[in-house]
Order: structure tokens, then C-alpha cells, then sequence
């Protein structure tokens, strides 16, 4: 049997609630979830270049607004969470974000970023419609069966920094491969933001989910 913790539980419930609302504002949203580095932030600059005010961030940092203010530069709303020390979020941080974000303007997709961590983010619903697993060729092609609760979890695999494969040994076949064991169903994609690499297939990918939502 399977226990579920008290805290679990209410979280499980907010969720449900935010992801109702995220249904009712027509809205796709994703949770990005990936180390501190691995390109969450630049990633989505690059999709605000494709979709512009059409998505709106919710960003995820122990301290600062610097992921936000990036994205406003970018050119989309964007608003910021401290956590102030918690190596996620949860869905409570995630409402009361949404509810603080400008909707008088309407837009289709819904990105958060989430703290970077590979562990604890896998954990928790925040009631997105896509849960993404992101990990840049630096970190090595070993790490998915090393991060099962993340792998296992994630409707799509983001290989990112693939500009960056003559300059190091990288696997992306064996990253794939792995992750597939873990996780049969997961879509793929294979994205440099720096060359926009990958980029009009990941963007094709959210207008079709969009329209089937
Ligand atoms: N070569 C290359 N560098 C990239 C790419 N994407 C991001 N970077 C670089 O990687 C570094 C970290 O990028 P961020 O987007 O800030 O990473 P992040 O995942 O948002 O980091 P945290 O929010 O701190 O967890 C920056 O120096 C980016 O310029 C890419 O596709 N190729
Ligand atoms: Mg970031």
C-alpha cells in the first residue's frame, strides 16, 4: 500500500485546483524541472522569441528576480517566486504566482520554471499539463538512471546544449535509450537555444497540445 503524507495530500488538492483553472483560462501549462544551469531560463527566452506574449512564466528561484526580469526582457509576463530556501515548488506557490500574473491580456502557455534541482521538483504536482525533464550534454550522459524519480516522471526529455557535442563525449542515443526504460511513453527532443537547434519542432510539438486541450 501506499502512503500518502498529510502534506502530500494538500498538495495533491491544490493541484487539482490550479490545474481546473489552467483548464478554465485555456491554458497549456509545463513544468520545467532540470540542475541549476542546464538552460531553463535561456530556453524559455528562445520560446518567447517564437511565441511572444502568447506565454507567460512563472519562475522558480531560491532568491532573486533575475530569471524573471529576464523574461520580461524577453518579452512576456513573467512572475517570480522566492522560495527563500525550499528546493521546489509547490502547488500553493504555483496558485498564488498564478493568480498574481496580469490576465488582462489573454495567452495560451503557461511555463514554470522550478527550482533547479534534479530531486526534490519530480515530486511535486503543480498541476501542469507537461511535466519536462531537462539535462544539458555538460552534465554528462549518465545521469538518467542515476535521477530515476525525475525520468520516470516526465512526459518529455529535453537534451539541451547540443551545440556543445564536438567539444565533449555525449551519448544522446543512451540518455534517450535509458530514459525510455524508465519511462516508455516519453517524447523527445534534442535543442540547442543558442542555434534554435530543435526549436520549431518543440514549438509545433506545444501548438499541437494546445489545440488537443
Ligand atoms: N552553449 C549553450 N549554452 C547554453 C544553452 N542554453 C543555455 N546556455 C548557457 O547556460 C548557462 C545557464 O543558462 P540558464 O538558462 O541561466 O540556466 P537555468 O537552468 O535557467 O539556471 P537556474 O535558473 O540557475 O537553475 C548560461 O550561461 C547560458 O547562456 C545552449 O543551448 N547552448
Ligand atoms: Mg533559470
Amino acid at each position: 500500500m501506499r502512503i500518502t503524507s498529510p502534506v502530500m495530500a494538500r498538495n495533491d488538492d491544490i493541484a487539482a485546483e490550479n490545474r481546473r483553472a489552467f483548464r478554465l483560462n485555456g491554458l497549456l501549462a509545463f513544468n520545467i524541472i532540470s540542475s541549476p544551469g542546464a538552460g531553463k531560463t535561456t530556453l524559455l527566452e528562445a520560446l518567447a522569441g517564437e511565441l511572444g506574449p502568447e506565454m507567460a512564466v512563472i519562475e522558480g528561484d531560491v532568491k532573486t528576480r533575475r530569471d524573471a526580469d529576464r523574461i520580461v526582457r524577453a518579452g512576456c509576463r513573467a512572475v517570480q517566486i522566492e522560495t527563500g530556501g525550499s528546493c521546489h515548488l509547490d502547488a500553493a506557490a504555483v496558485k498564488e504566482a498564478f493568480s498574481a500574473l496580469d490576465k488582462r491580456k489573454p495567452f495560451k502557455y503557461l511555463a514554470i520554471e522550478n527550482v533547479g534541482n534534479l530531486i526534490c521538483p519530480s515530486a511535486y504536482d503543480l498541476g501542469e499539463h507537461i511535466k519536462v525533464g531537462m539535462l544539458s550534454l555538460p552534465e554528462g550522459d549518465d545521469k538518467v538512471l542515476k535521477y530515476p524519480s525525475l525520468f520516470s516522471r516526465i512526459d518529455v526529455l529535453l537534451l539541451t546544449k547540443t551545440d556543445l557535442l564536438p567539444h565533449m563525449e555525449f551519448d544522446m542515443d543512451r540518455v534517450e535509450r535509458e530514459c525510455r526504460s524508465l519511462n516508455p511513453g516519453v517524447k523527445t527532443f534534442r535543442i540547442s537555444a543558442r542555434t534554435g537547434q530543435g526549436m520549431a519542432d518543440l514549438c509545433s510539438f506545444m501548438r499541437s497540445r494546445w489545440e488537443s486541450l
